[in-house]
């Protein structure tokens, strides 16, 4: 150890009082820096320690606690309550049968915009609340029907192969919500029935960039061009004749969801690939082909058929397009509404061939030996006129013959009218 000695020591060490720091003790610490306050309350630096300014609705020394606004039991009539931030929410109980339900804020009003309502064709009614607290109601409307009072029917039919051709509006974003919720990406949705195993419902979209849904082999197919390819298939075949609602959605993934006989809730098949987000520009999108597509185009599909059967309910970005605004002089074969003749009810195939339902006819797939368009040929036996060589093998039913056809005899295999 050197000796130590005031003669030559120079310098000074400062002992900072707690909250300041530096070499003369000139820096008040912020205390504020590690950001203590919780729930986005704002900090007041002190002397050695620090205030936390709280939002509405929270308190404590770092703002931590959520002030449960329930507890002054705000919600009426047996709602439950539900905490929030500075606030709180009221879900209000079903109402009986036959009973108006408690709706507003607090379930505290009954809900009266639902007498005398004018929904059609079975739609259900839905009370409102207005902000004015005025009563008012919207419809819900079943399959087959739509606009504001379910009066207007959405169903039509492809009797032969075509397709409508619609320009889908750009759409104007009016508020910043708006706007985000349509960079959600392509909503496609849509009711049909038909027998039929290959055809395209649908393509949206040009060229390069589509949205498109098909049948193929009774399975529905819906395939998104957009940067890269997607594409996801519903196995069960769904040409059963019945409605089924399908539903498209393409945005982080592709998305098909199916609902009909076999699936009431819904089942859904998806592709989530990679963010395709970037490449789904609206302006690709615009133009609609529903029922068959340019010729252009069909190098496109896997079905290559147009659409024959029935469609409802047809919505875009959820957005309802009614026939009316689709049936023009140019969409021939498109007709209003779903008649559906069951053309196998009637045995038309003569019990020797099973039928099957084309839709808009029935063909007969006739069993051996029979043939004809309602397997009404060869009903009898044939006749050989020439030399049977020799029988080959017998079984139950079935002879085998081994038989000398000559060229020069063409008329030596006859089967009688
Ligand atoms: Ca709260």
């Amino acid at each position: 150890m050197t000796n130590f000695s005031y003669d030559i020591a120079a310098g000074f060490i400062c002992h900072c009082l707690p909250g300041f720091a530096g070499y003369n003790c000139s820096v008040n610490v912020d205390e504020c820096e590690s950001a203590p306050c919780h729930h986005g309350g704002s900090c007041q630096d002190h002397v050695n320690s620090f205030q936390c300014l709280c939002p509405e609705g929270f308190t404590g020394v770092l703002c931590e606690v959520d002030i449960n606004e329930c507890d002054s039991n705000p919600c009426q009539n047996g709602a439950m309550c539900e905490d929030a931030a500075n606030s709180y929410r009221c879900h209000c109980p079903m109402s009986e049968p036959g009973q108006e339900p408690w709706g507003g804020r607090d379930c505290d009003v009954k809900l009266l915009g639902c007498r005398q309502h004018q929904c059609q064709h079975g739609a259900t009614c839905v009370p409102i609340l207005n902000i004015d607290r005025g009563h008012s109601y919207i419809c819900i409307c079943p399959p087959g029907w739509g606009a504001e009072r379910c009066n207007t029917l959405t169903t039509f039919s492809f009797n032969i192969e075509g397709y409508v051709h619609m320009q889908l509006p750009v759409v104007k974003n009016s508020t910043k919500q708006e706007a985000a919720d349509k960079t959600q990406g392509l909503h496609m949705q849509l009711r049909f029935r038909s027998t039929l195993p290959s055809m395209v419902l649908y393509y949206r979209g040009t060229m390069e960039h589509f949205l498109s849904l098909e049948l193929v082999d009774g399975s529905l197919q819906a395939t998104v061009n957009s940067g890269s390819l997607l594409k996801v298939v519903y196995p069960s075949p769904v040409n059963d004749g019945e409605w089924h609602q399908v539903t498209v959605t393409m945005d982080e993934g592709l998305v098909l969801t199916v609902k009909g006989p076999g699936c009431k809730e819904g089942c859904q098949v998806r592709n989530e690939g990679h963010n395709h987000l970037i490449f789904l520009q609206p302006s690709f999108f615009q133009q609609l082909y529903i029922g068959g597509v340019p010729l252009e185009y069909a190098s496109h599909l896997s079905s290559g058929k147009g659409y024959i059967g029935c469609m409802e309910d047809l919505k875009v970005d959820h957005k309802l397009l009614l026939p009316q605004d689709l049936i023009r002089e140019e969409n021939k074969g498109l007709e209003l509404g779903c008649s559906k003749k069951n053309w196998c009810s009637e045995d038309i195939c003569l019990e020797h061939g099973q039928c099957v339902d084309m839709w808009v006819h029935a063909n007969c797939v006739c069993y051996r030996p029979y043939y004809g368009s309602h397997c009404e040929k060869g009903n009898g036996s044939y006749i050989y006129k020439g030399l049977l060589s020799k029988i080959l093998f017998m079984d139950c039913w079935m002879i085998y013959l081994a038989l000398n056809l000559k060229k020069d005899n063409p008329d030596s295999f006859v089967v009688p009218k």
